[in-house]
């Protein structure tokens, strides 16, 4: 490779828990995208910026593409849209060892008109063996034309080096656009909340997580102790979802709080205390003032 710096925006595109947030975590190497087992896991645009001596790549992981029943899933079908009209190059994740069902057809639908190149991305490696997916990509390359196809494992980081590198020969001639101890574009806040709703999606549920939203109140005043004080306010739709976010006694509260402190203590590198409440707000997916206060606005 030349000594010229390169850089670029990068959008990460695929079904719903093919591992895109996964994956962008892993190459920030801290927590910038919450990730879970559930669909919807993800709702908007998330920059997550990767930077050293050669490039600076501005990942956009986005939610997974789908259709549309609430003003929250076209909100979110726009954030994944929008991502891929200015962008160097796409990533177009999928699971190894599957074929392409009616939602990857859906997204390569989409993204056939990109004029940046497209890389297949065939992530989860490590669940499957690697001389099975010589098909896949038969059939995948079949659909579309791309520009590279790398398999790799979000979780066990094989192979994200050589993505990287692969990317970068993608990439412009560019400059520097953050600092380079700067790893995402959403404040913090908001990363809290976030680290809230993913605990609150490991611990409750089925029913719970498309109806939650968690809006941080206030995180600039300090207890005596001198802690940082996050006070947050869990949104749910209906009071029998309330009743299962409090849990008997208020015990799923607490785990709720025991667990989302470690995270936020984490990200934020200092002690914590943390408040937490539940309200209910009834359709606050068809809200577009609540959606804009919870940060889902485009
Ligand atoms: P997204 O919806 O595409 O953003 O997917 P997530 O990043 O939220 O991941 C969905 C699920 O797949 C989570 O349970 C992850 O732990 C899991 N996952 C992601 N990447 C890998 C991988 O490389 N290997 C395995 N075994 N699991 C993965
Ligand atoms: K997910
Ligand atoms: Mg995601």
């Amino acid at each position: 490779m030349d000594n010229k710096f390169r850089s670029g925006f990068v959008a990460i595109v695929g079904r719903p828990n093919v591992g895109k947030s996964t994956f962008m975590n892993r190459i920030i190497k801290e927590q910038v995208a919450i990730t879970s087992p559930k669909a919807q896991t993800t709702r908007n645009k998330i920059q997550g910026i990767y930077t050293d001596d050669e490039r600076q790549i501005v990942f956009l992981d986005t939610p997974g593409i789908h259709k549309p029943h609430n003003d929250l899933d076209q909100y979110m079908d726009k954030a994944a849209l929008s991502a891929l009209k200015e962008v160097d190059a796409v990533l177009f994740m999928t699971e190894a060892g599957q074929s392409a069902g009616p939602g990857d057809k859906f997204i390569m639908d989409e993204i056939s008109n990109v004029k940046a190149p497209v890389f297949l991305i065939l992530n989860k490696i490590d669940l499957v063996n690697p001389d099975d997916i010589a098909p896949q990509i038969d059939e995948y390359k079949d659909l579309l034309d791309f520009a590279e196809v790398i398999p790799i494992s979000a979780t066990n980081g094989n192979n994200v080096e050589d993505l990287i590198d692969s990317l970068t020969k993608h990439l412009p001639i560019g400059p520097k656009y953050y600092d380079e101890d700067q790893i995402t574009d959403h404040p913090e806040y908001f990363i809290v909340g976030e680290l809230i709703r993913e605990k609150i999606l490991d611990d409750t549920r089925d029913e719970i997580p498309h109806s939650v939203a968690v809006i941080v109140e206030s995180m600039n005043q300090r207890t005596e102790a001198g802690k940082l004080q996050v006070e947050a306010t869990i949104y749910v739709e209906r009071d029998s979802q309330k009743a299962i976010v409090i849990g008997k006694g208020g015990s799923m509260l607490k785990n709720i709080g025991i667990g989302s402190r470690i995270k936020i203590e984490h990200l934020l590198g200092e002690k914590i205390n943390l408040k937490l409440w539940v309200k209910v707000k009834k359709n606050w997916r068809d809200d577009p003032l609540f959606l804009s206060k919870a940060g889902y606005s485009v």
